[in-house]
């Protein structure tokens, strides 16, 4: 393992009992089984994590066959919702929605856009549970802890490395943030999601779509995979025990599919415990599938934030004894997805992205400090904090289905931020993106700008570009940078969207993933804080779909 491929991973994928059996409805379009085979995959590759493996809908709509399939005399009227068909679903999955569906006319070709058409109005299949035992069984402990250097190997200054998700790939590339170049590639499974630092800044934890997790030592001559284990069959996030005495300790991994959490050992990967997620909404309705999203550690507490999608639960998990395992449990809102820490680490905010919604726990106490109202789709990745010229303290988030950036003031004890209560939990201002489909947003201490992207906005000159506010006078409109020209790559058919700025640790360069097509030579383009210009284009043949980036300090510290 440590070595899985993309043909590997649609192998494990099958071994996971996945190619089971597709119980047709009755008014379903015929399928060859060939079909039904390529056409799940697709569906859980490109589909399964917005419309759910059930598909009950969460970001995405809910696709069941009651919803999808064409009544024998035409589209129909069911319950208040249009009945779909082959035609209507061809054309959505082709071109997308406004309401946040986006176009598969340019990464699928028309003969598979008709199969996925025809195989929504089938019956999902239902893809086998992963139990502890399966962990165990997948756990690969490539170098034990005792073979490991006991001193750092190498001389890259690895607290501005930056970890790259090469997402299609189904790579991660280790950047040094010195120099610029790429350090080592290295497999990971398919499509890393986020990358997590241990407590001590020398490991690398991936987590990949496939549920595959892998830990990474940075302290060989060479960063080298140590140890992989695969949590379940789709996966997204992943983080570490921090709190004092149990650094590196532990490590959790929430899973898709089955609905669920692992925790393992946090050097080993040897799998310790699973707890499910399925259970009751915040309305009180059973759901089969509560997907876990975001996960943060609490450096001030033994307690993991973990918050699950489709039953709007936000749990703190307290690892101090697994055996007797201690959480509680918090009633948000529905359809939880990405979050980060407010500027003082004492509340974690977390979008309710389909219900419109944020959030915020307060860790002190345990309980639900807010819910706040926002525009439509609220998307932060883990959000960006600054002191507002007029508000104080804020936390900020972009929004996937409308065209700005959400100011929320966050309480803060610090004195001098008293006079700002009155605003606490408020959308205090939205600034004016110039469309929606925004992602992520990033700042950084040292810095005065507040960087927003727009990768999901089907206009090339706005997916391709980055939006960069200066944060002393929100009055005015974004500098627009085209990472797309800036990169020096010939433009082809595909949009290549510009993603998630990424500080590197002195807060005086940020870093744009330019994510081309699968089959094309993608770059990074890093910029110059300060005048705005580019500073460097990382970019060789291996550089294929470059999304996420993590750097090694800020992501250790929540710097953002
Ligand atoms: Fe993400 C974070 C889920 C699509 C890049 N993404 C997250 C988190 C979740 C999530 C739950 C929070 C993890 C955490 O902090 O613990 N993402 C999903 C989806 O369900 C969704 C909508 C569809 C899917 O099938 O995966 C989805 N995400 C994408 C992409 O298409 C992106 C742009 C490219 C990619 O690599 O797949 C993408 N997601 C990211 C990134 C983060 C992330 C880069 C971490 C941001 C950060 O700064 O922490």
């Amino acid at each position: 393992a440590g070595k899985i491929s993309k043909a590997g991973f649609v192998a494990a994928f099958s071994l996971l009992g996945l190619a089971v059996s597709h119980a047709s409805a009755n008014e379903a379009p015929a399928m060859t089984d060939a079909e039904k085979e390529a056409a799940k995959l697709i569906y859980f590759e490109r589909c399964a994590g917005c419309h759910g493996v059930l598909r009950k809908g969460a970001t995405g709509k809910n696709l069941e066959p009651r919803f999808t399939q064409t009544l024998e005399d035409g589209t129909k009227i069911e319950g208040g919702t249009l009945r779909l068909g082959t035609k209507r679903l061809e054309n959505i999955i082709a071109y997308g929605t406004e309401g946040g569906m986006v176009n598969y006319d340019d990464i699928l070709t028309p003969e598979e856009i008709n199969m996925m058409a025809r195989y929504v109005q089938h019956e999902p299949p239902v893809p086998p549970e992963f139990s502890l035992q399966d962990m165990k069984d997948s756990w690969n402990l490539i170098v034990p802890v005792e073979d490991r250097p006991t001193k750092q190997m190498n001389n890259i200054n690895l607290s501005n490395v930056f970890a790259v998700t090469l997402r299609d790939a189904g790579k991660l590339a280790l950047i040094d943030g010195d120099t610029h170049k790429i350090w080592k590639i290295l497999e990971s499974g398919y499509a890393v999601h986020i990358s997590r630092m241990s407590a001590s800044g020398r490991y690398v934890y991936t987590t990949g779509r496939d549920g595959l997790t892998t830990i990474i030592d940075l302290w060989p001559e060479e960063p080298m995979t140590v140890a992989t284990v695969r949590f379940g069959s789709d996966m997204r996030s992943v983080d570490v025990s921090k709190y004092k005495g149990y650094e590196d300790k532990y490590l959790i991994g929430g899973t898709y599919w089955p609905p669920q959490y692992g925790i393992v050992d946090g050097l080993t990967l040897e799998p310790i415990k699973v707890v499910s997620t399925r259970g009751q909404t915040i309305d009180g309705d059973y759901h089969p599938e509560p997907r876990v999203a975001s996960i943060v550690a609490n450096p001030e507490k033994p307690e993991w934030v973990v918050s699950v999608k489709e039953t709007g639960q936000i749990l703190l998990v307290d690892y101090t004894d697994l055996d007797n395992l201690k959480t509680t449990t918090i009633a948000s809102s529905k359809f939880l997805h990405d979050g980060g820490w407010d500027m003082s680490h004492r509340y974690f905010l977390v979008a309710a992205n389909a219900s419109n919604q944020v959030a915020a726990v307060d860790t002190k106490t345990g309980k639900l400090a807010a819910l706040i109202d926002t525009a439509k789709i609220p998307h932060p990745g883990r959000g960006a904090n600054f002191v507002h010229p007029q508000f104080g303290p804020v936390w900020a988030t972009g929004h996937l289905g409308d065209d700005v950036v959400s100011l929320i003031s966050t309480p803060n004890d610090d004195k001098k931020f008293k006079k700002y209560k009155e605003h606490n939990w408020k959308v205090v201002q939205e600034l004016k993106m110039p469309g929606a489909g925004n992602l992520f947003v990033k700042t950084h201490p040292k810095s005065t700008n507040f960087w927003a992207d727009a990768p999901m906005n089907p206009e090339r000159e706005i997916a391709e570009s980055v939006y960069v506010f200066d944060m002393n006078d929100l009055t005015k409109a974004p500098r627009v940078l085209n990472v797309g020209k800036d990169s020096g790559l010939p433009q082809g058919d595909a949009i290549r969207r510009a993603v998630q700025p990424e500080y590197n640790k002195a807060g005086d360069e940020v870093w744009i993933s330019l994510w081309g097509g699968k089959a094309d030579q993608s770059a990074i383009v890093v910029y110059d804080d300060k005048t705005l210009k580019v500073k460097t284009v990382i970019t060789s043949p291996e550089v294929i779909t470059p999304t996420g980036k993590f750097n090694v300090f800020n992501t250790m510290n929540d710097v953002y």
